[in-house]
C-alpha cells in the first residue's frame, strides 16, 4: 500500500473522507496578491507611502510588468490548482500619462490577457496610497472637497475595471476598498471624517453592477504607521456600512488588536451576510504583513471556513509583503500554506466533533482536536500536489533558487 493509501485509511478510521476533502480543496481559488512581487510599488509611483510599509531589500524585485508577470507565472507553476490574481490600480499597464481618477479598463487589458493565458480570475483594489492626493493622511474622508472628489472618481473608475474583469473572465472579481485615512494623535473630531467617508462611499457605490461580475468589499483596520491614534475606516464603521448597504466586509487578519483573532469572527459574519472576504496575513506584534505560516491561527481560520460550509461564499485573498526574502518563495510558501490549512480543516472530523460538543462531551472535543494533529496529513498533501502536477514539499525550493540565479539576481 502506498503512503497515500495508508493515510486514507487512517483518516477513514477517524471518520474523514479523504477523496471528498481533496475534491473540495481543488475547487477553491485563492487570490494571490501581485504586490508581494515588487514590494507594493506598482507602476505609477516611486515610493510606498500611506500607512503601510515594506522592509528589507532582497535582490531581484520585479521592476516592470514583464518581470512581474514572469515571476507570478513562476510562482503559479509551483502552486497546485488554478487561482486568482489580486491587482491594485497602481499596476495599470499603459504608456499614457494618466492619473488615478482617469484609469479605464483598457489600461488593464494586458492583465486580462495574462489571466486568460493562465486560466485564472482577477480581483481588484483602488489604490488610495502612494499618491500626492493623500493629503494630511486623508483621502475619501478629507475635509478638502477636491481631494475627496479625486478619490471618489478613482473608486468609481476602479469598480468599472473590476466589472470588466468579471465580464471578460466569467469569474466574479472582488473590488476591495481600503483607505489609509487617520490621524497620528488623538483627534478633536472623529465623527466629521467618518461622515465624509460615508458620503464618499455612497457616491462610489451609487453605480450598480451585476454581482456576477463584481463583488464589493470594504476593509477596516485598527491603526497604521503615522496614523496610530485614529483610523477613520475602523471595523465598526465598515461593518455597519456594509450591513446597511449590502456590501461585503473584508477582514484582514492583521487589522485587529493583537489578541483578537479573525477565526472567531467568521461565524458571526456569515450568519448575517451571504458572503465574506478575507485578507490572510501574519501580524508579528503589529500589522507587519509577514508571510503566512501554517500556524494554529491559520488552521483555525481555515477550519472555521470548512465548518461553516463557507468555501463557496468566501473570497480568500492573501495580503503580505516581505521584502527581506525571495519574493517568489514568499508567494509559494503563503499560497501552499493557505491550501494546506484548508486541507487540514477538510481533514478534520467536524461532524463528529460537533456532535460531541452538543452532548457536552468536551473531553472528546479536546481529544479529537489534538489527535488529528498526528494523522498523516503530509501524505495527503503530497497526493494533492502530485495530482496537480506540481512539486511536493522539499522539491520546489531548488527550482526557485535556479530561477533566482538565472533571472532574479541578473536584474541590476
Ligand atoms: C493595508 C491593507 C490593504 C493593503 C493592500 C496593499 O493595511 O491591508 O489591504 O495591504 O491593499
Ligand atoms: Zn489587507
Amino acid at each position: 500500500m502506498s503512503r497515500f493509501e495508508e493515510a486514507k485509511e487512517a483518516y477513514a478510521a477517524a471518520g474523514v473522507d479523504v477523496e471528498a476533502a481533496l475534491q473540495k480543496l481543488a475547487g477553491v481559488r485563492i487570490s494571490m496578491h501581485c504586490w508581494q512581487g515588487d514590494d507594493v510599488l506598482g507602476f505609477d509611483s516611486d515610493a510606498l507611502t500611506g500607512g503601510i510599509a515594506t522592509t528589507g531589500n532582497y535582490p531581484g524585485r520585479a521592476r516592470n510588468p514583464e518581470e512581474l508577470m514572469a515571476d507570478i507565472r513562476k510562482a503559479y507553476s509551483l502552486i497546485p490548482g488554478k487561482h486568482k490574481l489580486n491587482l491594485h490600480a497602481s499596476y495599470r499597464i499603459t504608456e499614457e500619462n494618466i492619473d488615478r481618477d482617469a484609469i479605464e479598463p483598457k489600461h488593464f487589458e494586458a492583465w486580462v490577457d495574462f489571466a486568460k493565458e493562465e486560466g485564472i480570475g482577477l480581483d481588484f483594489n483602488p489604490t488610495f496610497f502612494s499618491h500626492k492626493n493623500v493629503k494630511d493622511n486623508m483621502t475619501l474622508s478629507s475635509p478638502d472637497k477636491d481631494i475627496r472628489d479625486f478619490w471618489i472618481a478613482h473608486g468609481k473608475a476602479s469598480r468599472k475595471i473590476a466589472n470588466f474583469f468579471g465580464e471578460q473572465l466569467g469569474i466574479t472579481a472582488l473590488d476591495n476598498v481600503w483607505i489609509p485615512d487617520g490621524t497620528k494623535d488623538v483627534p478633536a473630531d472623529r465623527i466629521g471624517p467618518r461622515a465624509r467617508l460615508k458620503d464618499s462611499l455612497d457616491q462610489i457605490f451609487s453605480v450598480k453592477y451585476d454581482r456576477k461580475n463584481v463583488a464589493d468589499s470594504i476593509e477596516g483596520k485598527v491603526f497604521g504607521i503615522g496614523v496610530e491614534s485614529y483610523t477613520v475606516g475602523s471595523h465598526e464603521f465598515y461593518m455597519n456600512y456594509a450591513a446597511k448597504n449590502g456590501l461585503m466586509c473584508l477582514l484582514d487578519t492583521g487589522h485587529y488588536h493583537p489578541t483578537e483573532v479573525v477565526s472567531d469572527k467568521i461565524s458571526s459574519m456569515l450568519l448575517f451576510n451571504d458572503s465574506l472576504a478575507l485578507h490572510v496575513s501574519r501580524p508579528v506584534r503589529w500589522d507587519s504583513d509577514h508571510v503566512i505560516k501554517l500556524d494554529d491561527e491559520l488552521k483555525e481560520l481555515a477550519t472555521e471556513l470548512v465548518r461553516c460550509d463557507a468555501l463557496g461564499r468566501v473570497f480568500i485573498g492573501l495580503d503580505f509583503f516581505d521584502a527581506s526574502i525571495n519574493r517568489i518563495a514568499a508567494w509559494v510558501i503563503g499560497m501552499r500554506n493557505m491550501q494546506k490549512a484548508l486541507l487540514y480543516g477538510l481533514l478534520t472530523p467536524n461532524k463528529e466533533l460537533k456532535e460531541a460538543q452538543d452532548k457536552a462531551d468536551f473531553t472528546a472535543v479536546l481529544a479529537g482536536l489534538e489527535e488529528i494533529k498526528t494523522l498523516p496529513f503530509g501524505d495527503v498533501w503530497a497526493e494533492f500536489c502530485k495530482r496537480n502536477g506540481v512539486p511536493v514539499d522539499g522539491k520546489w525550493y531548488a527550482d526557485v533558487k535556479k530561477y533566482e540565479s538565472n533571472v532574479l539576481f541578473k536584474r541590476a
